[in-house]
């Protein structure tokens, strides 16, 4: 999924790798190489041209931050550009109504008889109490299917007399009143293309069923062609949203990052397999990592930007630089960290970065590790070395802990120096991350 768009946006942010900084120069040929993997991707014109157009605009307005490099800047600007052309927020569904009522439309083969069962299958686990309606009269084996795909779902189908779809729904409102169901799904039949009876039939079911929900399914393989068709069935039906489906073969992204622009219609589902449990709440900055293909980078940017007091960060790249970290330091590191989470989480997060470092030992217990380093002398924070064993007792009954604990905070310490320093080495095991050197570990 996405991988062809997610190569060339790479290729997009490698053009500014390894740049000193940002500037109008450097980023034009960035921005012209995401131009081209958006039209690639069969992304609709208007939204290329307005994702370019934010860019560009983001990019020069830039606060320029000290701690990550260009490329880095880039991608985030990218990220959030993306996120709002997905539609910034999840919209749920309207289930306030009892019996809420969810009509699902779409062009013949999109994924529509699948979807409303998956859809049951998703509410029902929410503690819901959902009926199943075949309104597809059409198609020979359309009732069946839906039967046996509500097998796996175990809710109910409503079928009413097989062949009449306004008498199906009009009985299927009465069935659900029966049986206390506090949401219908109600399936309709395909069409090969927009065509005014089937539209007229659609706009019957709508006006007897009054739905909250007019769900459209689209087919994310079929590109610009989608997309036009949503136009229409949004004009003709108002619709209040779509349910994109497989997005697990190898759709080029172009549909899921122009419906919600063109039709100013929210994505609230995506279909991510064929199975009972492969529909999924549609989040826009969840959709946006998976088609950058870095979510993990991108939540360390956001946490990294949320909590670093760049300042701070700033006087400690100095001193590591110098060789100067010492115990004061390590202490407002851990103070620092711990406003973000554990440092083991965060490191997890970085790409490369050793595994199994033992750092969060002076982090689980920050009030011991306050009492050892207040405990020592000026001198021997900032000189740890001069910490031999009658020291060590004596920092040990001064901060009522023992030998054993002044020992392994001073081994965390020692380790988070050899991280630093190993973050600081150019080209060292952290080159992927450099520009996260003003890093406050
Ligand atoms: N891989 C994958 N396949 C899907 C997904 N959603 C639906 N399908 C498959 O697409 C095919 C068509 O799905 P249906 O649910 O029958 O489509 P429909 O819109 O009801 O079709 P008609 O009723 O004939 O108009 C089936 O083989 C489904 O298994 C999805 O998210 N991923
Ligand atoms: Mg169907």
């Amino acid at each position: 999924m996405f991988e062809s768009i997610q190569n060339k946006l790479n290729r997009a942010f490698k053009v500014l790798s390894g740049k000193g900084r940002i500037s109008e120069n450097n980023v034009k040929d960035a921005v012209k190489q995401v131009k081209l993997s958006l039209l690639e991707a069969d992304v609709n014109y208007k939204v290329v041209k307005e994702f370019i157009n934010d860019i560009k605009t983001e990019v020069l307005g830039e606060k320029v931050l000290s701690s990550f490099s260009p490329d880095q800047q880039f991608i985030k600007i990218v990220n959030e550009e993306l996120i709002k052309i997905l539609g910034e927020k999840k919209v749920d569904l309207s289930l306030q109504n009892r019996p809420a009522k969810i009509m699902v439309v779409g062009l013949q083969g999109s994924g529509k008889t699948t979807s409303c069962a998956k859809l049951a299958y998703l509410l029902k686990k929410n503690g819901k109490n959902p009926l199943l309606v075949a309104a597809d009269v059409y198609r020979p084996a359309a009732i069946d299917q839906l039967i046996q795909i509500s097998k796996k779902a175990d809710v109910p189908v409503f079928t009413g007399d097989k062949k009449n779809p306004i008498k199906i729904v009009e009985g299927a409102l009465k069935e659900a009143v029966k049986n206390i169901n506090d949401v219908i799904i109600f399936d309709t039949a395909g069409r090969l293309h927009v065509d005014e009876k089937m539209m007229d039939e659609l706009k019957k079911i709508a006006k007897i069923t009054k739905p909250d929900e007019i769900l459209m399914v689209i087919d994310a393989m079929t590109g610009q062609d989608a997309v036009n068709s949503a136009k229409k069935f949004n004009e003709l039906l108002e619709l209040s949203g779509f349910i994109v489906t497989k997005l697990d073969g190898d759709a080029r992204g172009g549909v899921i990052l122009s419906i919600r622009y063109i039709t100013e219609k929210p994505v609230k589902f995506v279909g991510l397999s064929e199975k009972i449990d492969g529909l999924e709440a549609f989040y826009p900055d969840r959709m946006a990592g998976r088609i950058l293909g870095m979510g993990d980078v991108l939540s360390l940017i956001d946490k990294l930007q949320a909590n670093i007091d760049m300042e701070k960060a700033k006087q400690i790249e100095e001193k590591i630089t110098k060789n100067k970290f010492d115990l004061e330091d390590f202490l407002s590191q851990l103070q620092e960290i711990k406003k973000m989470g554990s440092f083991g989480d965060i490191l997890n997060m970085i790409p490369g970065a050793p595994k199994n470092v033992d750092l969060d030992a002076g982090q689980k217990n920050l009030k011991q590790t306050e009492a050892v380093i207040n405990s020592m002398t000026k001198q021997e924070r900032r000189n740890p070395k001069i910490l031999n064993s009658s020291r060590k007792i004596r920092v040990a009954r001064g901060s009522g802990t023992s030998v054993t604990e002044v020992n392994k905070i001073l081994k965390s310490y020692n380790n988070m120096k050899d991280m630093m320093k190993m973050f600081n080495k150019k080209g060292g095991k952290m080159k992927a991350m450099k520009g996260f050197k003003g890093l406050p570990f």
